[in-house]
């Protein structure tokens, strides 16, 4: 499809639905052999499966939130987003949420609350929560604006409700930085890709907090950065092994050890691999390469899908996973009406 088209709107929507829902199976799993990922995949084409036998998990439940939010009051609104948020966990306590999040959702419910960042940032002795929690969720917006700094701006604010470190909520910023381009096409030329988003991370990290947090953390001056120069270092070498990708970016729960690695997984699977079928499409691709990392498989696999769905539109996407996954067939219809927000706000609307 064109720029922004509506097929690319779905594909990111139901690409993460996907990578969240089939990840699920190997959340936590430290090594995954490709044979278990394909017969995981292939079991999808099961005539007697369909109907959501997977179940969506945290990632999904509050992905969904924020596109509601999103939807119902045409932008970003701290306040809504963030009782959404609470209501969703109160309602379904059991997808599979972080440990140290859940206190922050259930303070979140208060009604006396005068500050919803407040209880995030009172995470970890006051440190902030540094885990994917915030990128997991942020494709929706990079769906709702068309302009590049809006995208910025909002998702740090959206992931800043349970994220206050820096290392959490930067995360986002460069996952939805990464969906946005995509949307626009961008993955047709890897290489600018990649220089357009580590441009706009030197900015993001720039500023003080981040500084700060990198510093105290022991990490990198620019941490995000840093793993995405690594990132391009791994994607000019002629071969690659699973151990090098988890070695060199990670695997784990961390915001900075998995949207480096999502991002990797898409550009990695933009061509055929010899260890993956040759029948399969590069959606498929990458989600079959993503669920083989191992680790936090479930939101690597959504992170990856959301980046990867934009790229190649809903077409592309085999009609049996759409069946076997719980909320895909949402994600599509939402899709549409995020779709008609973006033009309408491009069009000055
Ligand atoms: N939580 C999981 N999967 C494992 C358990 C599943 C389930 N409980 C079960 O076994 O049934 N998956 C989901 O969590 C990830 C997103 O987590 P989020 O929202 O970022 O949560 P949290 O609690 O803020 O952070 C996650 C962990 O990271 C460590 N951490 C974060 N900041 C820290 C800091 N400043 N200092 C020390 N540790 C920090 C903690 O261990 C947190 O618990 C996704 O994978 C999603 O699928
Ligand atoms: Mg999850
Ligand atoms: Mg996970």
């Amino acid at each position: 499809g064109g720029m922004a088209s509506l097929s690319r709107f779905k594909g990111a929507l139901v690409g993460a639905v996907l990578g969240d829902c089939v990840g699920g199976e190997f959340e936590g799993a430290e090594e995954v052999p490709m044979e278990n990922v394909l017969r995981h995949l292939n079991g999808l084409d099961d005539e007697t499966k369909g109907d959501g036998t997977l179940e969506y998990s945290d990632d999904t439940a509050m992905a969904r939130c924020v596109v509601q939010s999103l939807l119902t009051r045409a932008g970003f609104d701290e306040q809504d987003m963030a009782r959404r948020f609470a209501k969703e966990y109160s309602l379904a306590p059991g997808r599979g949420y972080g440990s140290g999040v859940i206190q922050v959702l259930k303070k979140l419910s208060s009604s006396q609350l005068s500050d919803v960042y407040q209880p995030a940032r009172d995470q970890f002795n006051g440190r902030g929560s540094f885990g994917n929690g915030g990128a997991m969720r942020v494709a929706p917006f990079a769906l709702a604006f068309p302009d590049l700094s809006d995208v910025k701006k909002y998702s740090r604010s959206g992931a800043m409700l349970t994220h206050s470190c820096s290392l959490g909520y930067n995360g986002a910023v460069l996952q939805a930085l990464a969906v946005h381009l995509s949307l626009q096409g961008a993955l047709e030329l890897p290489a600018q890709f990649l220089d357009k988003l580590i441009s706009e991370m030197e900015e993001v990290e720039d500023e003080e907090a981040s500084r700060n947090d990198a510093r105290a953390l022991k990490e990198a001056e620019k941490p995000f950065c840093e793993r995405l120069y690594r990132l391009r270092d791994l994607m000019d070498r002629s071969k690659v092994s699973i151990e090098e990708v988890i070695c060199e970016l990670g695997n784990g729960i961390a915001a900075l050890h998995s949207v480096p690695t999502a991002i990797f997984c898409v550009l990695h699977c933009l061509q055929p691999r010899e260890s993956l079928p040759p029948h399969y499409g590069g959606l498929e691709r990458t989600m079959a390469y993503s669920l083989a990392l191992g680790g936090d498989t479930d939101t690597i696999a959504c992170m990856a899908g959301a980046i990867a769905g934009a790229h190649y539109g809903i077409e592309v996407i085999p009609e049996a996973w759409m069946k076997c996954c719980e909320g895909a067939k949402e994600a599509e219809v939402t899709a549409q009406r995020l779709h008609a927000l973006y033009h309408q706000r491009a069009q000055g609307g």
